[in-house]
């Protein structure tokens, strides 16, 4: 379905103007805007049993989900004492639950005409049947949750900054969930290791889109925190540089979507859900397992063959180096206190120069080189990682930077498992991975189409082969292409990244709870 089909003309913005619109902070989930960000986020999935008191229980486990009035308060807390005492405030602590339904789920606790609203059609046909649609293997049987006969109906999220307080809310909410059957847990935990990154090593969570709206009545209190002084050019555009502001429509329902050809423009708002759900948002959930052995092997490999060192190959497959910096900033060599600088980690393009910027007072960025236009790929390949998922300023065969702005999503993912251990024989048998999470107001045209149009592309959106990260090929060998240098294709015949599970879910607005799925309704 097209954008254009998506969201009724009727409802075009005319009232807000280029004003942000208040976001009704108290009935969202946190995890949504602005997230979550704990060490320790399990994830508990169920399955409806009796949907009497399974209503009934809902009702009582609102109490228990933490709004984002609640988790943005605690964030900004923690920022200021993070930024008054010039290190992490250690003895600050928060446990947060979150939770959403799967269609299935729904069309066993509501009567047909409450989910009539409904529109997107990936949503309500489910994951495991769109599976083999983003490239899967034809694996869903095996899947630990979410396959065949196997999918949730409800999933929780219990997030804590330790691990015993994550285990007693999951037991608590566990106990409430009368009506409920537990059928998996997922213990997502930050790399004890190496916070911040992923179990290939490469630190993730650093580019996020920057949502538009305000947190209350009063002008200029941003959700999304501005770091550009008001006088940089850019500052209408973006909340800090390579952080285009977005109409928070693209994310909850309810509010102006991003316009797909004005960057700066609000589109239609965002209401293809029942009314009930105005204030919610889709989550996709995706159990990656990762292979860190076999990526470790072909980039040692692909290293040994085109006389790169194997870091730099790591940080082409990427667009970055372990530490976070952008290639595009850092050419030839890691530049560790680039990745460490959340401003200027961030700060590059792919089409145009770098340029300085101004910031608001009290930020302070480190002095790294600036990107150069990079339009063949010579410095940052094509389809590395990236720059497969987000195009920045470079257009693309579905539009300029508005269309990929209105293709952003909110990513709040975890890994799994625990850290790979070369030294250790066994470690390689042990599973870990990603628990990908997004939320969004269309799966078909955010999550999936970047998957299926771009990722899973070996021509699109700028040639160059597969992503070569999370990148497959759905057709008989799997077998998948990528260009380190722009011309040169290599052929990639394993697999490191592969799906074990997950879903389409709703996570609905808190109210929701006690109301359209409550005990009377
Ligand atoms: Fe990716 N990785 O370690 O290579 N991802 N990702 N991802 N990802 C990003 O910029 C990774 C996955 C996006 O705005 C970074 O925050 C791994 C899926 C998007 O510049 C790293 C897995 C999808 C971005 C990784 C995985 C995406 C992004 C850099 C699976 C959805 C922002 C850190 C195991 C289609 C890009 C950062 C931007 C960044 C990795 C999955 C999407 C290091 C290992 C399934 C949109």
């Amino acid at each position: 379905m097209k954008a254009t089909q998506r969201r009724s003309s009727s409802s075009r913005l005319r009232t807000f103007g280029q004003s942000e619109p208040q976001i009704a902070l108290d009935s969202l989930q946190g995890n949504i805007v602005p997230g979550f960000s704990k060490d320790h986020q399990w994830f508990l999935y169920y399955g409806l049993v009796d949907p009497q008191a399974g209503r009934r229980s809902l009702s009582e486990l609102a109490h228990h989900v933490s709004s984002a009035a609640e988790v943005l308060a605690f964030n900004r807390l923690y920022r200021a004492l993070r930024r008054r005492r010039g290190s992490e405030p250690g003895g600050l602590a928060a446990t947060w639950v979150n939770l959403a339904f799967s269609f299935p789920g729904l069309t066993a606790l509501l009567p047909a005409n409450q989910l009539v609203g409904f529109r997107d059609e990936a949503f309500k046909i489910g994951l495991p049947t769109r599976s083999a649609l983003i490239g899967d293997p034809p694996t869903t049987k095996e899947w630990v949750i979410g396959g065949p006969g196997n999918i949730p109906d409800l999933v929780v999220i219990v997030a804590a900054d330790r691990e015993e307080d994550a285990s007693d809310t999951a037991r608590e909410v566990d106990g409430l969930l009368a009506g409920w059957k537990q059928l998996h847990v997922d213990r997502g935990r930050v790399r004890p290791d190496l916070s911040g990154h992923e179990h290939f090593g490469f630190k993730d969570g650093i580019s996020q889109p920057g949502m538009r709206g305000l947190a209350s009545s009063q002008a200029r209190d941003y959700i999304t925190p501005r770091v550009l002084a008001s006088s940089d050019q850019d500052a209408q555009l973006y909340a800090a540089p390579g952080q285009p502001l977005v109409w928070p429509g693209q994310f909850i329902f309810g509010y102006p979507t991003q316009d797909t050809v004005d960057p700066m423009a609000a589109g239609p708002v965002a209401d293809q859900v029942p009314y009930w759900g105005r204030n919610g948002s889709y989550m996709v959930v995706r159990r990656l397992r990762q292979d860190v052995s076999a990526f470790n092997s072909f980039v040692k490999d692909l290293s040994g063959k085109c006389g790169l060192p194997a870091d730099l190959v790591g940080a082409k497959l990427v667009g970055r180096w372990q530490s976070g910096a952008p290639v595009m900033r850092a050419t030839s060599h890691d530049i560790p206190q680039l990745g460490s600088d959340r401003v200027a980690a961030n700060d590059f393009a792919f089409a145009a120069a770098g340029m300085k910027h101004r910031y608001r007072r009290g930020i302070k960025v480190g002095d790294f080189p600036l990107s150069l236009a990079d339009l063949n790929g010579n410095v940052c390949p094509h389809a590395a990682h990236i720059r497969k998922v987000n195009a920045r300023d470079e257009g693309t065969d579905l539009g300029g930077l508005a269309k990929s702005m209105s293709m952003r999503i909110l990513r709040r993912g975890v890994p799994f498992g625990p850290p790979f251990d070369p030294a250790d024989q066994n470690s390689a048998n042990v599973e870990r991975g990603l628990i990908f999470v997004s939320y969004q107001t269309s799966i078909e045209e955010q999550f999936e189409q970047l998957t299926i149009d771009w990722v899973n592309s070996a021509i699109l959106p700028k040639g160059g082969g597969f992503d070569p990260v999370i990148g497959q090929n759905g057709a008989g060998a799997r077998g998948r292409t990528f260009e380190i240098v722009p011309g040169t294709s290599i052929s990639i015949t394993t697999e490191w990244v592969r799906s074990t599970g997950g879903g389409y879910f709703f996570a609905p607005p808190i109210d929701a709870l006690s109301t359209t799925l409550g005990p009377t309704a």
